[in-house]
């Protein structure tokens, strides 16, 4: 299971790095009555029961002021839109415009939140408030202290917190992504890698470096050859069990590996990660349904590298033109920005690997597509149908 990303958030002096303390039962971040202590987002890797690897993400306070606090305030914006669940602190029942914004942020973004009332000791919840919160939104107010955790009588607000986070995960568990390798039971695997002008200097590309990762992880033993000396490998080594390829030499290298042998690709691998596997598996085979005149979405979710770049902007339409026959339209939206068209004017929706974002930034990014029912693809997919590249459902050939 992948790490959990939980943001806490609030004004300044709340108790927001108290509370990562707490939690984390260190002293991470620096605690003082000094309004505006913590300046630079801190993060703490942190075990929570049954919700195992979570990030704890101390942030700036939301009512910063000044050239650095508006620096500051907008950075812990970019970090609200990372985070799977977030905690809204407030003090002496002041819920007022900041904390408002930010909650409906995060109901846009369907991140869950966790209200806590914190300093509970010095001032306790107004039921009155909390009743208003529960009309308006719907959602409960955690009584709190980092001072005094006895607060709630024999049941400690830490467990209490614990049990509001644990419900959160379960709504976000879904998003969460599997391994690359996950009910993949291969011992011996073949990596093909193509080392090009594209490729960076120095150093494997994400999906690379992790599937080796977790192929170790796993105690498998792990080949790893360039296109040009796979066919000397073959004919000199034990057959592998499987093979992973890079996309863009999907054709070549499936022409040489035995058909006997199961292959797949990086950005296969890399859907089948995402909660989002199945709507690719029946989104892809809808590029033979393409028109004249339609127009595609192609999702790049890194803005900085040039190979993506490259296979979203260049490669990608001339493969899709190429297998239609059709005169297709293109965007690209990179990073995570703004869609300008209305979803409704694409035909299809073809997402990059999305090493580089989370998996529910992903799954937010998808959403609006699958919801108008329009075919979502992922590059590695769309390039392997359209290579001629069988794959069952498991993204195996
Ligand atoms: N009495 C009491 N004091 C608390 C509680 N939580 C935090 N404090 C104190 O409140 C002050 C601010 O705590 P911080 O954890 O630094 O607050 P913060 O939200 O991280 O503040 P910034 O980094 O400035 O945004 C410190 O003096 C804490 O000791 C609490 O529950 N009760
Ligand atoms: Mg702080």
């Amino acid at each position: 299971m992948a790490l959990t990303n939980i943001g806490l958030f609030g004004r300044r002096n709340v108790g927001k790095s108290s509370l990562v303390n707490l939690l984390s039962g260190q002293e991470i971040s620096i605690v003082s009555s000094v309004p505006g202590t913590t300046t630079d987002a801190v993060r703490k890797r942190i075990e929570l029961p049954d919700m195992g690897k979570c990030l704890l993400i101390d942030t700036a306070g939301i009512d910063d002021s000044g050239d650095l606090g508006t620096m500051r305030v907008e950075k812990s914006a970019a970090i609200a839109r990372q985070v799977d669940i977030a905690l809204i602190l407030f003090t002496n029942n002041i819920f007022g415009k900041e904390e408002r914004e930010l909650l409906e942020f995060f109901r846009d973004e369907d991140t869950p939140v966790i209200l806590v009332h914190n300093q509970s000791d010095l001032v306790p919840l107004d039921p009155a408030v909390a009743v208003e919160l529960a009309e308006t939104y719907h959602i409960d107010v955690v009584e709190f202290s980092c001072k005094n955790t006895d607060i709630q009588g024999s049941e400690s607000a830490v467990e209490l917190l614990l049990a509001y986070l644990y419900k959160a995960y379960l709504q976000v568990a879904p998003y969460q992504q599997r391994g690359m390798f996950e009910g993949l039971d291969y011992s011996r695997v073949l990596l093909v890698c193509p080392i090009d002008s594209e490729a960076p200097e120095g150093r494997l590309i994400l999906p690379q470096a992790m599937a080796i990762r977790e192929l170790l992880d796993k105690r498998a033993i792990v080949s790893v050859v360039q296109p040009d000396t796979l066919k000397q490998y073959l004919e000199t080594s034990p057959l592998p069990e499987l093979v992973v390829t890079d996309s863009q030499v999907f054709s070549e290298v499936a022409a040489v590996v035995p058909a006997s042998v199961p292959l797949t690709s990086f950005s296969v691998l890399m859907a089948r990660k995402s909660s989002c596997y199945k709507h690719y598996l029946e989104g892809t085979p809808k590029i033979s349904n393409l028109q004249d005149g339609d127009r595609i979405l192609i999702l790049e979710s890194c803005t900085h590298h040039s190979s993506c770049e490259d296979i979203g902007r260049v490669k990608l339409p001339a493969l899709f033109r190429k297998f239609t026959g059709k005169s297709l339209e293109f965007d690209v939206v990179a990073g995570l920005d703004k869609i300008e068209r209305n979803i409704s004017e694409y035909s299809m929706v073809v997402q990059c690997g999305g090493c580089m974002i989370t998996s529910k930034q992903l799954h937010m990014r998808l959403k609006p597509a699958i919801k108008a029912g329009i075919p979502v693809a992922n590059y590695g997919m769309a390039i392997a149908y359209m290579k001629g590249v069988k794959l069952s459902a498991d993204g195996i050939r």
